[in-house]
């Protein structure tokens, strides 16, 4: 039955990111037939965010406002259908968010959520769900306090890790949570439900609360990532009740639920959509590129820049790192690194060093020799996660290790790449990633330039996905996958069900003198880091 039913199916995508929602919608062969987007701060000014962000004077908090996103899926939906998208033969919708954020609903919420109308928009309907206006973020970095307390009453960083799959971060929704609940006990008190962004949008569809899928929770300090379940210690540090407020874990690929009639009236989807557990964007990420071989590496390049593979055995770091559930296998993991300043530190640096235009950033990086003559760069733009340095500011060293104020143009082009890619390398092998192949993704990856300095500097060949959106194109394939389950009534291997999808093009080769290079520069440049002020 399902193969017949397949033929004619498309499935659907979202990915609710920081700066934009987007949709991707692909056939059962897996080709796109479908992209639009609605970009925050252009498309819903309204709500003043830049980058789709709010930051706050102290520096270290940043929330979004959460009706935007709902304000967001209508804007989206009404693009969808403007542009006739067979809507009415989406077989199954699952989606992406932005990790670790978290939307805070008030007590009645899901009565709202069950009484969706098709004749109002989201936006009306929902203003009043919830109990913090503004969400707090993954960019978010207001939580050291809570990060130690955890940390102590858990038994250390490494015991917090060994549980949870990384030890207590700022931006984990565990530590977010416990900030609330002491600084804003009101809040916590009319909360009834606390969802991630991934599991709120998912709400939004099936008009009821969704569960928290078992990958995305991964990021929260709270869940056993072997047990697959809340850790009872770790949620008793946290606030009181909070399982409660939480609901029950699913597994990744799990119907969460129908798609809520009001789309089926406001947008013709067929009543018998399935809404499958939404997921963070860097799980979404891996399902997208289809990485399952061990080894097997992806580099996404957006707002953050993250690192990830699939694993066997989780060997979680009580220093940095992160082993989550495995998105697409019940029995594995994966394992990742975030690098905060990502695309926003390398337009910094374009903007200082070639007048603003990509063009110019690639002309003068490729005017500059492999290990740029011995120059090596931090641009700590925004607080750092790996490493984790809370401190901003720019740091140069010449060939000499000896601190100097400025680079020329073309070397500081070079050393930003360089050292976003060093910082990689040194970190990945931390917690038990050794690529043998890269794929590339996010918006960075189409740029030939840099992806010839990471082939370099990791030594193996790099690979780019055609569609550079992987988390909405993962989200889709997880659309497909669950649906797949669901029909069969059993699990099906993510890579059973994916085959037949279009292979990754090669991009670059290393040159194999380059990578010498930058064997020898990794030493120099993990000393060098050390020495950076870190708070
Ligand atoms: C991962 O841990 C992160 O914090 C980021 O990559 C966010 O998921 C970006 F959305």
């Amino acid at each position: 039955m399902a193969d017949a039913q397949m033929k004619n199916a498309f499935f659907l995508g979202l990915d609710s990111s920081t700066q934009s929602l987007k949709a991707v919608l692909i056939d059962s062969s897996f080709r796109v037939q479908g992209e639009t987007a609605v970009n925050f701060d252009r498309d819903l000014p309204r709500f003043g965010t830049e980058g789709g962000v709010h930051r706050h004077a102290d520096g270290l908090t940043v929330t979004s406002p959460a009706l935007m996103w709902v304000a967001a899926l209508d804007l989206l939906l009404d693009r969808m259908r403007d542009g006739r998208w067979p809507l009415n033969r989406v077989a199954a919708v699952s989606g992406s968010g932005q990790q670790h954020g978290s939307v805070w609903l008030v007590r009645g919420a899901r009565q709202v959520l069950n009484r969706l109308d098709p004749g109002l928009p989201l936006e009306k309907q929902l203003e009043g769900i919830f109990a913090l206006r503004d969400s707090p973020v993954w960019m978010d970095s207001s939580t050291t306090a809570e990060c130690r307390e955890r940390e102590e009453k858990m038994g250390g960083a490494q015991r917090v890790a060994d549980i949870t799959g990384s030890r207590a971060y700022e931006r984990f929704t565990g530590n977010q949570i416990a900030k609330i609940f002491k600084r804003q006990p009101d809040v916590y008190g009319k909360t009834e439900r606390i969802a991630l962004v991934s599991s709120f949008m998912a709400s939004l569809l099936t008009g009821d609360y969704a569960p928290i899928d078992m990958s995305d929770g991964s990021g929260m300090n709270l869940l056993d990532i072997r047990r697959r379940a809340w850790d009872r210690l770790a949620m008793d540090v946290t606030s009181p009740n909070l399982a409660e407020k939480l609901g029950e874990p699913s597994p990744s690929h799990a119907v969460v639920g129908r798609i809520h009639g009001r789309y089926a009236k406001a947008y013709s989807f067929s009543p018998n959509c399935f809404v499958i557990a939404f997921s963070g964007d860097n799980p979404c990420s891996l399902a997208g590129l289809r990485l399952q071989k061990v080894n097997d590496a992806a580099i996404s390049m957006g707002t953050s820049d993250t690192m990830f593979a699939s694993i066997g055995t989780p060997r979680p770091s009580g220093e940095e790192g992160h082993i989550f559930v495995n998105p697409v296998d019940p029995e594995a993991y994966m394992a990742m690194l975030c690098i905060k300043n990502g695309s926003l530190t390398r337009e910094y640096v374009r903007d200082m060093a070639a007048s603003g235009s990509w063009d110019e950033f690639n002309r003068k990086l490729e005017s500059t020799p492999p290990g740029n003559n011995g120059n090596i760069g931090f641009y700590i733009r925004e607080p750092e996660i790996t490493p984790p340095i809370l401190k901003t500011g720019v740091y140069r060293f010449d060939g000499a290790g000896r601190s100097v104020e400025a680079f020329d143009p073309a070397a500081e082009t070079r050393a930003v790449v360089e050292g976003q890619f060093l910082a990689m390398r040194l970190h990945a092998r931390k917690i038990g990633i050794s690529a043998e192949k890269i794929l590339a993704t996010g918006g960075a990856s189409s740029n030939r330039s840099i992806l010839k300095v990471m082939a370099d500097v990791f030594g193996v060949p790099v690979y780019v996905a055609e569609q550079a959106n992987s988390a909405a194109l993962g989200a889709a394939c997880r659309a497909f996958h669950g649906w797949l389950c669901a029909m069969k009534g059993s699990f099906v291997p993510f890579a059973a069900a994916m085959e037949g999808a279009p292979e990754f093009q090669m991009a670059f080769r290393p040159e194999p003198a380059a990578h010498r290079t930058y064997d020898a520069m990794l030493e120099r440049y993990e000393e060098l880091e050390k020495r950076i002020p870190k708070k």
